[in-house]
């Protein structure tokens, strides 16, 4: 199929460092999937990552980092745009447009506004406030059919809908509404520290969080040392969320049912489950490893996939931009 006749995905992460698991079986390896009967864009959105207090010389290695990092994970940049958000002219510029049909009132009670600006005390800055704004733009400039996001992230794709019909109405059919695309049985990998939280990078106790880029015997160490729960038994079940995270990992690191993983480790040990686990998610996490690792060594070329993501994109932007441009009664350039 030509990319003409394909639907278009559109994912974007913030560059926010490592990678764990629980990003990697809950988020990338979906996206992975969706390669090859779409065609997909994948922004790495620096220009929502300063939104919130940090600093600019961590931004810019992180950048870098966490492309190669989806990269490794498989996101091939024969099959998909990768591109850098300020890299490509457009999404500020769309941003401000949709701002001026967007009532203050509906991005103050988005979820995440709100629990992004309690957390944090100082001044809260309007670009916090304006964060869905941008992340509508960041989906409209790509006349995105798509967008696969986690939960968290519904509130944000309902507001770009609402937007891309105000404008549609507004001045004249534009955009296309896009759809949310959220797995519903996204794996939800817990702590193993604390099965009853989900595994984050933000979790006070790294230990329960396993990154694609830890040293194997790290991983293996963090796996061993797992909490669990009481009893011998190996089954999944809700007095045992320690055993059933272990499972839940397990069957997707290595492609079986739980239920047939409990029939494996019956009359087993907790001990042998850990072992396998960590097994199986080291031989998941070699590669990636291996492969991020040569594609860091190699600026140049991670630079150059890069700069052909952010020119295939471009195209696109231009497109979408000269056209809202044009309906929303500004002047056209150079006339
Ligand atoms: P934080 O550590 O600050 O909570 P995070 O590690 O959860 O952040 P996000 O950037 O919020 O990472 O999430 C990126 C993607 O990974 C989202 O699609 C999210 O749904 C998915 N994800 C994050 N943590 C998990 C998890 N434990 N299990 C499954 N999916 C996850
Ligand atoms: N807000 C999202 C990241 C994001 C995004 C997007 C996701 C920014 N722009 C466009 C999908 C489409 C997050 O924090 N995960």
């Amino acid at each position: 199929m030509s990319n003409d006749n394909k639907k278009i995905v559109l994912t974007c992460a913030q560059p926010t460092g490592k990678l764990h698991l629980g990003n990697y079986l809950g988020a990338v390896k979906n996206w992975v999937a969706l390669l090859k009967d779409h065609e997909c864009f994948f922004g790495i959105v620096d220009m929502h990552a300063i939104t919130m207090p940090y600093v600019p010389a961590d931004l810019r290695r992180s950048t870098l980092e966490c492309a190669a990092q989806y990269i490794a994970c498989g996101l091939d940049p024969k099959d998909c745009h990768i591109f850098i958000q300020s890299q490509v002219t457009g999404h500020a510029e769309l941003a401000w447009i949709l701002s001026c049909l967007t009532p203050v009132g509906q991005l103050q009670r988005m979820t995440q506004f709100k629990d992004k600006s309690n957390k944090q005390n100082e001044s809260i800055s309007s670009g916090l406030l304006y964060y869905p704004v941008l992340m509508a733009a960041d989906i409209l400039l790509y006349n995105t059919d798509i967008v696969p996001v986690g939960h968290d992230q519904k509130q944000h794709i309902e507001l770009t809908r609402d937007l891309a019909e105000k404008f549609n109405s507004h001045y004249s059919e534009t955009f296309k509404v896009p759809e949310a695309y959220i797995p519903k049985v996204g794996a939800r990998i817990m702590s193993l520290q604390n099965p009853e939280n989900k595994m984050s990078k933000s979790d006070p106790n790294q230990n329960g969080t396993l990154y694609l880029l830890d040293d194997p015997k790290i991983l293996r160490k963090k796996i061993m040392s797992a909490v669990t729960d009481s009893g011998s038994e190996i089954v999944a079940s809700e007095e045992k969320p320690g055993i059933t995270n272990l499972l839940n990992i397990l069957s997707v690191a290595s492609n079986t049912t739980v239920k047939d993983l409990e029939k494996q480790f019956q009359g087993l040990g907790y001990a042998d489950l850990k072992k396998a686990v960590a097994d199986a998610v080291t031989k998941m996490f070699t590669p990636i490893r291996k492969k991020y690792n040569q594609l860091i060594a190699d600026k140049n070329y991670l630079n150059e996939i890069l700069k052909n993501g952010a020119d295939a994109a471009q195209k696109k932007a231009y497109r979408t931009l000269s056209k809202v441009y044009r309906k929303s009664g500004y002047l056209e350039r150079g006339k």
